[in-house]
């Protein structure tokens, strides 16, 4: 396919960041073989793809905002492979310009890798803006500033040099901008700095889910080339940005991910066996992966609604049956389609309103936890019925914090499961 500048374009870039390249996917479990390699592959093929469209689209130039690997890892292949893309991009006659950030601090990083002659790295402390030109001529200046170690506290966009730039000026910085939303706050810095900052356009990382952060002047998280969990669902990309003479710019997302996460809801509310369950998800995960093609698809299921046939939901293991039974319809397929699990969130058809009033034991135990105070602090205190669990140190890691909904669906469903167990003690 070819690709073909708009005619008013004189510069055209692409802007990445997050690549990750060779870091391990999360919350997938055990794999079958074809899984797990294709899986390996992803954040690979992923950077395939960005260095293909930048080859196609002909850039000018490519700004990698950061974490390109995760030095963690000591991941040699990563390393290889990365010079190996950027090379291809030098064969092109392409231009590489990179930051580093909190996974790939500059202090490390450039005592492991020389990249070939196309690279400019901005080191910690970058007096001045970096000249260049676009394609027809149009000089462009860039600016930018690595993290020195993982743990970086300098506001960077106050470094911006104060010497006048020629040009389209181009910021480029891994940052969190604002509260970062559960991201670590390394280098942090709010709208109003990159908004004082002399740049037309600011090409950021660290934030993985891609966000127009500013639209007067640009500043833009691509968001990383590809997910690695749940928790970065949806298409996963980078921008490309066309700037005309007059400075005025646009920017257009395209896909590099070769495999999407997604949470599919179902309803169970009209649906009354396990068998009419299984054929419903299967019509589901089916219709998904066809929407998601060419890319795979990591699902989960979530099931919602009254369910009439929670007895069987509860017994035998069925919901790892079910998924198991889903892996193997889509089998081998390519591209890779994998359920990752199913969870239940359905309320039983029985009407636990009535059942509280029938004065047997079972109807004295619901009442009793409906009386329970709940108080999510007291849940997960240290006297709580949940200390254990959050007291524990790899569970500490992930920083959940319940609120009060969470407090009040433990709790219903805890009176589900209980309700199930006293009625079906030989289950
Ligand atoms: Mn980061």
């Amino acid at each position: 396919m070819a690709y073909f500048m708009t005619e008013s374009a004189h510069l055209s870039f692409i802007h990445a960041a997050d690549f990750h390249l060779g870091s391990p996917f999360k919350g997938i479990g055990r794999l079958a073989p074809h899984a797990a390699s294709f899986l390996a592959e992803a954040t690979y093929k992923a950077f395939d793809n960005l260095i293909n469209e930048a080859v196609e689209r002909n850039v000018d130039f490519v700004l990698c905002a950061g974490d390109l690997l995760d030095l963690e890892d000591r991941n040699l292949r990563a390393l290889l492979h990365l010079r190996r893309g950027f090379k291809r991009l030098q064969e092109h006659g392409i231009r590489v310009y990179v930051v580093h950030g909190n996974h790939d601090p500059y202090e490390i990083m450039s005592k492991s890798v020389e990249f070939p002659e196309n690279v400019f790295v901005f080191p910690p402390r970058q007096e001045e803006w970096i000249q260049t030109f676009g394609r027809n001529g149009m000089p462009v200046s860039i600016w930018g500033a690595s993290f020195k170690k993982k743990a970086e506290k300098r506001n960077l966009v106050r470094l911006v040099p104060a010497l006048s730039a020629e040009g389209y000026k181009i910021g480029l910085l891994h940052c969190t901008v604002g509260s970062g939303g559960g991201h670590d706050p390394y280098a942090p810095c709010q709208v109003s700095d990159l908004r004082a900052g002399r740049c037309d356009y600011w090409a950021l990382g660290h934030i993985h889910k891609k966000n127009v952060v500013s639209s007067q002047p640009l500043a833009v998280y691509s968001g990383n080339i590809q997910g690695r969990s749940f928790k970065e669902q949806g298409p996963r990309g980078c921008f490309v940005v066309e700037v005309r003479e007059d400075a005025e710019s646009s920017c257009t997302f395209f896909e590099t991910c070769v495999v999407k996460w997604h949470e599919e809801s179902v309803d169970v509310s009209h649906i009354s066996t396990l068998a009419e369950l299984m054929d419903k998800m299967y019509e589901r995960v089916n219709g998904l992966r066809a929407a998601s093609e060419p890319c795979g698809l990591i699902c989960r299921i979530r099931l919602e609604g009254i369910c009439s046939f929670h007895e069987s939901i509860y017994a035998n293991d069925s919901l790892d049956q079910l998924t198991e039974e889903l892996n193997a319809c889509f089998d081998n397929q390519s591209p890779l389609l994998l359920v990752a699990g199913i969870e239940n969130h359905s309320i039983p058809a029985t009407d636990m309103e009535k059942r509280k009033k029938a004065g047997d034991l079972v109807s004295y135990v619901l009442r009793e936890a409906d009386r329970l105070e709940i108080d999510p602090n007291k849940l997960t205190g240290s006297e709580g019925p949940l200390a254990q669990l959050f007291q524990n140190r790899r569970f500490a890691k992930f920083g959940i914090a319940l609120d009060e909904d969470d407090a009040k669906q433990i709790v219903l469903a805890a009176q589900h499961l209980l309700l199930h167990l006293l009625e079906h003690p030989d289950k």
